[in-house]
Parts: structure tokens; sequence; C-alpha cells
């Protein structure tokens, strides 16, 4: 299977720019970018899809950059957001950049860029005589990112994300012929912003591309990547391997394929008998367990996805004797607890704990209906 069909096959492709896009990965070595912009000091696993298609394209032959966006994250993308982002200080940037750019070395050998670099030599009159001339109010209105907030409102800081994505493709393009910018569905307008400046400043001639891969989507409806516990994380101390390892042996059955091929480097065959055994032997969930151990060795290691499975199992038969203290407050993180720090029954711990609760049945006869208590899975 060549690149593109590839990329198809693994559910990573939702438009591109220019259907001529398909001949140039898949017979030609371009080089292309990603931009990640440093909102936290850690990536997750929204993140993690993006820079796997970006392994991908490197497999096939393709030159990676990763952008980390110094300036960017100064401004903040309204793209898939509804309200206006609290503006960031420049040290917490600082720190957002060195926490992600530690995090994406581990993942890609990639060239990697600050977009502060090119951006900080703009002065406000360069900038509005420069750039500013090249771009249009009616086809920046129409950008999603925009069109969906000018009921709420949208600064002119926020409106101005475009043009700062738009000059770094630009200034990518000619600094290291970057051809093609890839992204999530939401980032096609800061993309093709991006395309058409490249074509302004240096003519219809200028190859350029744009790809967006899917938004991930679950088949209960809920969104993607969020447990009881908030997001998860690439980093060990915000996402527990063992945290982490649950995420995905969690799958549905439903969704469990297509992450499959989105998230692992498993090939077509391999996939193929894992969906086979979804379907004959779901009671296993051996496509699951791949997918578990695929991605938490990927992103952690070998050791951290042989400690998830170690851990998984004590707890799902009870022999917690076998883990560590340490072990056992990573695997009840995320499960009702309460501190006992006086005498108490045992039903008002279960209540307090929430895992129990109180009603009144009739009379003055307060009954305990006790609640099972969150499942783990073994596997
Ligand atoms: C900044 C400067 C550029 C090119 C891109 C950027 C960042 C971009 C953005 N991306 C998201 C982020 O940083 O905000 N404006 O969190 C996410 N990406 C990727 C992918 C994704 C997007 O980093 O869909 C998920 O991970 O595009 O939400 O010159």
């Amino acid at each position: 299977m060549k690149l593109y069909e590839e990329l198809e096959w693994r559910n990573s492709i939702a438009q591109v720019s220019d259907p001529e896009i398909k001949e140039v990965l898949n017979n030609q070595k371009i080089t292309f970018y990603l931009g990640i912009d440093p909102t936290a000091d850690s990536m997750h696993v929204g993140h993690l899809f993006g820079l796997i298609n970006c392994r991908r394209l490197q497999l096939a032959g393709h030159n990676p950059i990763i952008l980390v966006g110094g300036a960017t994250g100064m401004i903040g993308d309204p793209s898939g957001k509804s309200d206006e982002r609290n503006l960031l200080n420049a040290s917490q940037i600082d720190e957002n950049v060195k926490g992600l750019s530690k995090q994406i070395l581990k993942l890609i050998d990639a060239k990697m860029v600050n977009n502060y670099d090119w951006t900080k030599k703009f002065d406000v009159i360069t900038f509005l005589r420069d750039i500013g001339k090249y771009f249009n109010i009616n086809t920046m209105l129409a950008k999603e990112s925009v069109k969906s907030r000018l009921d709420k409102g949208i600064s002119y800081t926020e409106f101005t994300y475009q043009v700062m994505q738009a000059l770094d493709f630009a200034h990518l393009y000619k600094s290291d012929n970057c051809t093609v910018q890839v992204g999530g569905t939401e980032q096609w307008g800061n993309i093709t912003a991006g395309l058409e400046l490249i074509r302004k400043q240096i003519g219809h001639e200028a190859k350029a591309y744009g790809l967006n891969w899917p938004l991930i989507t679950k088949s209960d409806g809920t969104k993607f990547g969020k447990t009881a516990g908030g997001a998860v994380w690439l980093d060990p101390k915000r996402t527990s391997p063992y945290e982490f390892y649950q995420f995905w042996i969690n799958t549905p059955d439903n969704d469990v394929v297509t992450y499959l091929k989105r998230f692992t480097f498993l090939t077509k065959e391999e996939i193929e008998q894992l969906e086979q055994d979804v379907n004959d032997n779901p009671h296993l969930r051996n496509a699951q367990k791949a997918l578990g151990k695929e991605v938490t060795t990927l992103v952690h290691s070998e050791q951290a996805y042989n400690d998830a499975v170690r851990i998984s199992s004590a707890l799902f038969s009870g022999d917690v004797k076998q883990l560590s203290a340490d072990e056992i407050e990573v695997g009840f993180k995320d499960v009702p607890n309460i501190d006992i720090t006086e005498d108490i029954n045992i039903i008002d711990a279960l209540i307090e704990a929430k895992l129990a609760s109180r009603h009144k049945s009739s009379g003055w006869n307060w009954t305990t209906r006790i609640r099972p208590s969150p499942r783990f899975s073994s596997r």
C-alpha cells in the first residue's frame, strides 16, 4: 500500500487542499510541518494522533518539522474554541515549550523550530504594511474559527491568529522548502490562510499543500481523550502509565479497530486479524490488549507497559499484596475514597465515599443501597 492509500485506510485523512497531494506524498520526498502551541507543559492523546501521522510520513521518506508556537502561544488560537482564551505569560510559555519539546523528541526525530524566532522581529508598522496587506478581511471573517465567534465576540488578538500561522507556513516554505502543513480539521482555516499567503508572496507557481486528519470521535458520542479524571496526558506525572493503559484498554469494541489503525504501527494484516478476533471472541478483548500494549509502549516504555498490566491484574483479582504502596495509590486514584481520621462506622464510610447512598424508604427506616463499585478492567 502506498502512503496516501495507507493514511486513508487508517482513517487519517479528512481533507486535502488539492488532490495532487496524493501523487506528491506517494512519489516525492517533501518537507512538511505540524505546529503545536505551548498551552500546557504536556501533550495529550489528541496531539499523539498528529505525531503518529507525522511519523508515518517520515517512515515513508518525508522530512518532518515540528513547530512549537512560542509566538502563537502568546496569542491564542480561536480554532475549535467557543470562548476567548486567557493569555499565558512568557515564563509559563517558556516552561511549556521545554516540556513539549522533550516529549516530541521522544516520539519523533524531527527538526524542531519555534516561531518566536522569526515572529519577534516584526514591529507593528512592518507587520501591518508588509503582511497585513495580503489579508482580506472578508476572507478572514469567513473562517470557521472567526465566524463561529462573531455572536459571542472575538478580540482583535485572536482574530489575528490566522495571520501568525500563515506567516509561519510562508516562512518555512522559504527557509526549508516546506511544502505541506498537516493538522487536525479545526486547523483548516489557518492552514489555508498560509497557502494563500504563499501564493500571494511567491506567485501561483508556488506548490504548497494542506492535509487534515479527522477529529477522533467515539461511537457513544462522548469526547475522545477524556476520562473521569480529565484529559489523558502523555506526561506520566499527569496521567500515570497505568491510567494511560487503562484508557486504551477500555476502548469499546465499536472503536477499537479504528484506534488500532490510527494509533499503532501494526500492519494491515495484524489489524485485520484483531478485527476478526473482536467479532469471534469479543470477551477476550485481544484487540484492546494489543492497543493498550502498543500505545503504552510507544509513549512510555515496555517496562511501564508491563507494570500497568501487573497492577491491572492485581487489582482485578484482588491480590493487592503483590503491589507496592505507590502502585496501590496509582491504581486507586480515580476510585472514590475518603480519609478516615477518627472512628467511623462502615455504613457512613461507604456513604461518604459515595459508594452507597442513603435513602428514605418509609417511616423511620433509613436503608443503605450499595452501588457496585467501579470495575477494574483486568485486561
Ligand atoms: C501554531 C503555529 C503554526 C502551526 C500550528 C500551530 C498550532 C495550532 C494549534 N494546534 C493544536 C494545539 O497546538 O492550535 N494553531 O494544541 C493541535 N495541534 C495538533 C493538531 C490538532 C490541534 O497541535 O488538531 C491536535 O494536535 O493540529 O488541535 O504555524
